[in-house]
């Protein structure tokens, strides 16, 4: 099997970002976003996930944490989309629903190029750390659409706001794990139309 491994640069005026993903990788991350419950998310989604992250992202903080999360979430979905390549032989769907303490999170996904979001996550306090909840929707938005990827993240039970936005990242992982993960019967793409 060819590697599969994106590494990226974006940069415009409101950010700088470098990354590099392998989706068969173990879990080794090495992330700089310059807020820090951002950095433990994407710790979180590279673990669970077995993903190999580097991160570097440059953002205009001074203003507030909207372009690093949004300009972050644009290019991890190009380099998913990006390392996934062809998709020949991967699974396509994948979904998780992940407990953490009192939340219980759905994730679902197809890679099936045709970007879809929708987002059913009810969050109570405007911030966890340096971190604006808001920014949980407009990340994974961002990722779907550039990822071409159908999305739907679905808050099921629980009322932590950090544990919710934990086991979304969590939840993520462990689905995109599975959505891009081979299966040896699937010989092309999984699709009757012969192309993802
Ligand atoms: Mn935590």
């Amino acid at each position: 099997m060819t590697e599969r491994i994106a590494s990226l640069r974006r940069k415009t005026g409101e950010t700088d970002i470098s990354m590099t993903l392998n989706l068969d990788g173990s879990g080794t991350s090495e992330i700089k976003t310059g807020i820090g419950f951002f950095d433990h998310m994407l710790n979180s989604f590279a673990r669970h996930g077995f993903f190999d992250l580097k991160l570097d992202v440059d953002g205009d903080l001074d203003v507030d944490c909207h372009h690093t999360i949004e300009d972050t979430g644009i290019v991890l979905g190009e380099a998913i989309k990006k390392a996934l390549g062809d998709k020949r032989g991967i699974r396509r769907f994948g979904s998780f629903i992940l407990p953490m303490d009192d939340v219980l999170v759905l994730v679902a996904m197809d890679l099936s190029g045709r970007p879809y979001f929708c987002y059913d996550v009810a969050l109570t306090t405007p911030k966890v750390g340096d971190f604006d909840t808001e920014m949980v929707r407009e990340f994974f938005y961002a990722v779907s659409y550039s990822a071409g990827m159908n999305l739907h993240i679905k808050l099921l039970s629980g009322e932590n706001n950090h544990h919710i936005i934990e086991g979304i990242f969590k939840a993520f992982a462990k689905a995109l794990d599975e959505a891009s993960s081979m299966d040896a019967r699937i010989q092309d793409v999984l699709s009757t139309k012969g192309a993802l």
